[in-house]
């Protein structure tokens, strides 16, 4: 089966890059197609026109209109052809988007590569078929349906690499891959659809890879795409523990060294509470050079209304820490949150005044 994964590529999106991977792996055909803005939106259809199957990659909600629009426009053009979707977004407001929204023929819940490839090797989306598929929710007449939930992977060892074509992405230049070393949070921020989506599905809510598995690709981006510099994209890079965070570190640093990677730059997201001078010392030493770090909030009352889990004092430790390891950091403030006040305003813009030289924005909640 011809599928068509449409999605926003503002980077490597490793969303439709895992899908792509897995569906290839299975037999199938998968087509990426490139969605950021609506003006993407007629080359989209014109990519469209002679797939079996379209997965819509829905996980941004303030996407969601545009999304809902093109399936529109594509059901207008051939009724019988399913459109699904997945992602963050589709998955947290399921119920809600197929009973909005008619042009959407199903919703895949949380991580898709095993569902997406069941869904593809049926030889069509008729009911009786779809039952059998856990973690879905599809219109079935009038009525929805979500069949029993999926048991997330509890194993990221044995999913194929993501599907990178075409030349290496540059970022200030550098040739870059974007990477994914485990899946999942420890964390549970109220205000976040990742602790959101730990509650649709059972099973474990935090894996990592194999230090040696995450060498192995890095080592293939390295010495066949030029590769010279890895975004991670996990959730958090490190766990709260620095004993764990040394072993694998070094194991990853010891892997990349016996595959002759080497003078590379590395960026990656972590929680304020879990930046330790062993650790970043130990990983500027391998190459890193920015870190994101989940701050939110310059003030107690602020972590507390958005439920995060974390102090103050962390956070100035956090940065002054990076900066003095000259280690370049971003964060981002949600100034206006549920119990925001005026004081509450003027002492995040004091937590900003403390770091004026390191960068930040301020983030919606
Ligand atoms: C990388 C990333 C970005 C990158 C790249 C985006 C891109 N794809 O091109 C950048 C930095 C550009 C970015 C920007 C934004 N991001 Co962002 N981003 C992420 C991040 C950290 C990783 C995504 C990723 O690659 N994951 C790895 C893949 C393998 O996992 P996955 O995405 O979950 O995909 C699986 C399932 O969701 C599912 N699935 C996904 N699509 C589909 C489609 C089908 C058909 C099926 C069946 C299944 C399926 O299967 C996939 C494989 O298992 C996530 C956090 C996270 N942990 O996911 C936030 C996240 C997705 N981003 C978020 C937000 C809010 C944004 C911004 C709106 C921020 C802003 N205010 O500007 C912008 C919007 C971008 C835009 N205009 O489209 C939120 C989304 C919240 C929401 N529900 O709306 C997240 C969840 C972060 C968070 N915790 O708040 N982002
Ligand atoms: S730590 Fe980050 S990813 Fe985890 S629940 Fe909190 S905001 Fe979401």
């Amino acid at each position: 089966m011809h599928v068509l994964l449409v999605g926003p590529d503002l980077e490597e999106n490793l969303s439709l890059r895992y899908l792509a991977s897995s569906l290839k792996a299975a037999g199938h055909r998968a087509t990426i197609a490139r969605f950021d803005s609506m003006e993407d939106s007629p080359r989209v259809l014109e990519q469209a026109r002679d797939v079996d199957l379209v997965g819509l990659s829905l996980c941004y909600q303030i996407r969601a209109p545009e999304f809902t629009t093109l399936a529109r426009a594509m059901k207008a053009e051939r009724p019988a052809r399913p459109v699904i979707a997945g992602g963050h977004y589709a998955s947290c407001a399921a119920e809600e988007l197929l009973t909005h929204h008619p042009e959407l023929d199903l919703v895949v819940i949380h991580e898709g590569e095993r569902a997406l490839v069941e869904l593809a090797s049926l030889p069509a989306l008729a009911s009786a078929a779809l039952e059998a598929i856990p973690g879905l929710v599809y219109r079935d007449g009038e009525r929805l349906r979500a069949t029993r939930p999926r048991e997330i992977l509890a194993e990221l060892d044995g999913l194929p690499w993501p599907d990178r074509a075409g030349p290496a992405r540059l970022l200030a230049g550098v040739p870059s891959a974007y990477m994914m070393g485990s899946r999942g949070c420890l964390g549970a921020c109220d205000y976040c659809c990742i602790s959101t989506l730990h509650r649709l599905v059972p099973g474990r809510r935090f894996r990592q890879r194999a230090p040696e598995k995450i060498a192995d690709e890095m080592a293939w981006l390295y010495h066949q795409r030029g590769v010279r510099q890895y975004v991670f994209h996990d959730d958090n890079f490190l766990v709260p523990s620095v004993a764990k965070n040394l072993a694998r570190i070094d194991a990853l640093d010891r892997a990349l060294r016996a595959r002759g990677v080497r003078d590379v730059g590395l960026a990656l997201k972590c929680r304020p509470g879990d930046v330790d001078r062993q650790v970043f010392e130990r990983l500027r030493a391998m190459g890193l050079l920015r870190v994101f770090l989940g701050i939110e909030s310059g003030t107690a009352e602020g972590l507390a209304s958005i439920g995060r889990r974390q102090t103050v004092a962390e956070q100035h430790q956090a940065l002054d820490l990076c900066q003095e390891l000259g280690i370049s950091t971003q964060y981002t403030i949600i100034i206006f949150h549920p119990e925001a006040t005026r004081e509450t305003m003027l002492a995040d813009l004091g937590f900003v005044r403390e770091h004026l030289t390191q960068p930040f924005s301020f983030c919606r909640a």
